[in-house]
């Protein structure tokens, strides 16, 4: 089996360009935001452990832990690169909350403690492992990030006491967590310890899922958390989509470590039955808000999209460990539509309010048509981001990718060096110092300088939505990748991927998408907002051949004009009208990054555009 290993973001500095603005951003702005309302919402106090019932302390709600973990692991990425007494002294504080408050026996869960300490491991919906999935990952992240185990040193302890629970005396209500996320992590545990315990824990909840007869049951099917089949068997992604994709990311960590390729095939029918007939284009993935889940192969609509950010993480996720286990762009490919769309349209252009839902389609009247029912059970995504949810997932998930992007660019074998995605950057690894500079996604050009690398074989990724790229140097393909030969101890690659803007239709068989079409420049997915454009969003059309114009970069990124095309009013009063009486007019229309929608005004929206 193929394994390359990944290069930590420890080893990569963001040097310039898209993502060292994003990531500037990050780390002045949102993480203190985040930090803000997650105290405001009694987040960080409830690691205090003095909630009562009737105390008039907000109650914990049964994941608040991984909320504040995944904070925990955001500012250990930070504190990597940048000491901040602020953040040093958040950590400090609820890692000794945790030290004071674990359990003798190991146990550490705050709502478990201090609102239904009776249901230790009795719900199989309520989030304990989750929750320690999330600490332990936090926990491994500040070990490699500053050296401090003072946090893994407690969640090995738990790890043990959740080994003896369900391994050894097997006294817990369910064999398998209801949402995945301790698997990843463990695995995570176990690349950075080397202690076995952890690989066979992770081992241990991957292979017992699809057996486990007790489920979270009442209004949910078992592929709601993945366990209706053994998952060698999966071969279809189902059910709730984080838990999905944190499983498949789990997935992909078994089959390297467990040496398995039947686990590793069922991870690639997966990924392609995500990739090739359940993923929006933006990288998004959950097409309904029932179950936050996957639907039926092709059902796409936009405007009920559902496309949790932290959906889109966690298949970033999963993608970023697939490259490393099969040579094939695709892999890098998803995880960068991802990174630039689904992602990021989570999160503000002033960094301090999410999408906890990325929808394709706004319709701003479709919000009040239905006048005689009361509640019509509808429901569509908010129009406006917020700085806090009562379920608050996506925020931390956020501010940990955009600290650890790093993780997504470079892998090595030894023999070869790996690009998959192209940051301004500087990274050493393996003996190498890997210099990229370029201005991507703004622009096609890449140079990369390797020092250290002679006789290594280079390999760089050839975007999928490229249609034409020169080399300096002989070059063949290979998966999508171009590989070069590095023959020289000090040697520099400039890379062209022509990026002109293009039109992109979808699979017919995606009806909310028929007639339509979207406008992508690179890995970046435009979008039509209603004050660039002084007609209604379903009434303007694209001719195909269309000349697109980049202006300005307001967003970070260009914006892109064209002239459109808008139906006429009608002269006569008619609500209908034969099509030849129907005359069309010239529309100039500005069209922006799709993760920079609802920005500046709650307006209609459009990824998908009429075509003509
Ligand atoms: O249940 C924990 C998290 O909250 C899930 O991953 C998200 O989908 C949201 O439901
Ligand atoms: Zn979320």
């Amino acid at each position: 089996m193929e394994k390359r290993t990944a290069v930590s973001y420890r080893n990569v500095n963001i040097t310039g360009g898209f993502w060292k603005d994003r990531q500037a951003l990050n780390r002045n702005t949102t993480i203190y935001a985040v930090e803000d309302r997650f105290a405001d919402t009694g987040r960080f106090e409830a690691f205090n452990f003095d909630y009562t019932p009737g105390s008039d302390k907000p109650k914990p709600h049964f994941f608040w832990d991984s909320d504040i973990a995944k904070w925990l692991e955001s500012a250990a990425y930070i504190l990597a690169k940048t000491p901040d007494k602020r953040l040093q002294a958040r950590v400090d504080e609820v890692v000794e909350n945790v030290q004071k408050h674990q359990d003798p026996n190991g146990y550490f869960n705050i709502y478990h403690t201090v609102v239904e300490p009776e249901n230790r491991f009795r719900l199989m919906d309520h989030h304990e492992l989750y929750c320690l999935g999330h600490l332990l990952e936090s926990a491994v992240a500040l070990k490699e990030a500053v050296g401090d185990t003072r946090l893994l040193d407690c969640m090995s302890r738990y790890v043990d006491y959740v080994a003896r629970v369900f391994v050894e005396e097997k006294s817990a209500a369910f064999k398998v967590p209801g949402h995945e996320e301790i698997e990843l992590a463990l695995y995570r545990a176990y690349r950075c310890t080397g202690d076995e315990k952890y690989r066979r824990l992770a081992d241990h909840f991957i292979n017992a899922r699809g057996y486990d007869a007790r489920s979270i049951g009442g209004w949910c099917l078992d592929n709601y958390c993945q366990n209706h089949m053994p998952v060698r068997e999966q071969t279809e992604a189902m059910g709730h989509c984080v838990r999905a994709c944190y499983l498949y990311a789990g997935m992909a960590d078994a089959a390297r470590y467990m040496d398995d390729p039947e686990m590793l095939d069922a991870c690639r029918a997966l990924f392609d039955d995500i990739t090739l007939r359940k993923m929006y284009i933006t990288g998004g993935i959950g097409s309904t808000h029932c179950g936050e889940a996957f639907t039926v192969p092709y059902d796409l609509p936009n405007d009920t999209a559902y496309t949790e950010t932290c959906a889109a993480i966690a298949l970033a996720m999963f993608a970023n460990r697939m490259k490393d286990l099969e040579l094939d762009a695709k892999y890098a490919d998803t995880a960068e539509l991802a990174m630039y769309n689904g992602i990021l349209s989570g999160l503000s252009l002033d960094g301090v309010g999410f999408f906890y839902e990325n929808p394709l389609e706004l319709n701003l009247s479709d919000r009040t048509r239905h006048t005689t029912v009361r509640d019509p059970g509808e429901r569509l995504p908010i129009t406006r981001r917020k700085e806090v949810f009562d379920c608050s997932c996506c925020p931390p998930n956020v501010t940990r990718f955009i600290a650890s992007i790093g993780d997504y660019a470079y892998s090595a074998d030894g023999d070869a060096v790996y690009v998959h995605q192209y940051f301004e950057s500087e990274a050493v690894f393996d003996g190498v110092t890997l210099k990229a500079d370029t201005a991507y996604p703004a622009d096609g050009r890449v140079v990369l300088t390797l020092k250290g690398a002679k006789g290594k074989t280079l390999y760089a990724r050839v975007p999928g939505w490229c249609r034409r790229f020169d080399a300096d140097k002989p070059c063949c393909i290979k998966n999508g990748y171009a590989a070069f030969t590095v023959g020289q101890d000090d040697e520099t690659f400039t890379l062209q991927f022509d990026m002109p803007v293009i039109t992109v239709c979808a699979d017919p068989r995606v009806r909310a998408n028929a007639g339509k079409v979207a406008v992508m420049r690179g890995p970046v997915v435009y979008c039509l907002e209603a004050i660039d454009a002084n007609a209604p969003l379903a009434d303007i059309r694209l001719p195909h051949d269309a000349a697109f114009s980049l202006k300005g970069s307001e967003f970070g990124l260009p914006s892109i004009t064209v002239n459109a095309v808008r139906t006429q009013e009608f002269s006569v009063k008619s609500l209908y009208l034969p099509l030849s009486d129907v005359k069309s007019a010239p529309l100039p229309v500005t069209l922006i990054p799709y993760y920079a929608f609802a920005n500046r005004s709650e307006c209609d929206m459009r990824v998908w555009i009429g075509k003509c």
